[in-house]
């Protein structure tokens, strides 16, 4: 997992109403609206009960340690969304017997490894790779109009890739998978195929190839300038949950409204909607 940095994240709690109208324009639904779009939901019902949710954001010092401005950055999300949030005043065990003993719902959470929310009433854990996974993945079937029975390329068979190919496949999209690691994407293809009705999914081997006849596209790598401005092509729509993202300065100019890429909200987003309504079961 590539650790965000400062200036990753330092534009997000100013703009989170921006970001939420420009997602609107850009896929009809508000970042609230594609976090329920991913997990199944009504997005008025959800609201209700976002307001209902008290979650504690418990700063980390394990491991690089604190990134500043992210525990903050997490909270002004969730507040953002409707939630009631409050970043823990102490760190690590201290900051998490916070969040049991004042009586949070729930506690966020982050180290190197992993970035968990944690409902303390039912024990779920909701990991952000998979939440972030999901939430681009349903910003591309609304910006497709829907996925259904359409070709979708997944470049990036890590943790986030194989969220978001497990729900294209749930929607019914023709999933193809590349990955510079060929198991990796031999195993997503084994594991998603085993729980969809997806006997059709592919393994792509030529980056180039695949993007000349793929409209759709998840962007999931960490690998910068994996789809440059020559591999763009007028009708594409991409969402790109990588971080760095993948998609060049040039090809993201190019792509303009048929790109969504951001580093940490719909992620959040999709975390806080799961914390809300419990397990998620995502098909359809
Ligand atoms: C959460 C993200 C998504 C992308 N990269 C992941 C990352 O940067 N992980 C590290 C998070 C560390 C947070 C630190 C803190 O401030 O509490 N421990």
């Amino acid at each position: 997992m590539t650790r965000l940095q400062p200036d990753d994240i330092c534009h997000i709690t100013p703009n989170l109403a921006g970001y939420s109208r420009e997602l609107e324009k850009k896929t009809g639904r508000s970042l609230l609206g594609i976090a329920c779009h991913a997990c199944n939901l009504d997005e008025g019902q959800c609201k209700a009960r976002m307001q209902d949710k008290q979650i504690c954001v418990v700063p980390v010092t394990a491991g690089l340690g604190i990134i500043s401005r992210f525990s903050d950055t997490v909270a002004a999300i969730l507040t953002f969304l409707g939630c009631r949030a409050k970043v823990a005043d102490q760190t690590d065990v201290s900051g998490v017997a916070q969040a049991f003993a004042s009586g949070y719902d729930a506690l966020m959470m982050a180290d190197d490894h992993r970035f968990v929310a944690i409902d303390l009433h039912t024990r779920q854990v909701t990991d952000n790779a998979d939440a972030a996974g999901r939430g681009f993945a349903a910003a591309l079937d609304l910006m497709a109009g829907g996925i259904r029975d359409r070709d979708v390329l997944v470049l990036g068979c890590g943790p986030v890739g194989a969220s978001g190919a497990a729900m294209l496949a749930s929607l019914d999209a023709r999933v193809a998978l590349l990955d510079k690691d060929r198991r990796a994407a031999e195993w997503v293809k084994e594991t998603v195929s085993g729980r969809y009705r997806t006997a059709d999914i592919i393994i792509e081997e030529d980056l180039e190839t695949a993007l000349s006849y793929h409209r759709f596209v998840l962007e999931a790598t960490p690998v910068p300038d994996t789809i440059t401005g020559t591999l763009v092509s007028p009708e594409m729509r991409v969402a790109a949950p990588g971080v760095p993202s993948g998609v060049s300065a040039e090809a993201a100019a190019m792509l303009g409204p048929h790109l969504v890429h951001d580093t940490l909200e719909i992620g959040v987003a999709v975390m806080a909607v799961s914390l809300v309504y419990g397990p998620i079961r995502i098909k359809r």
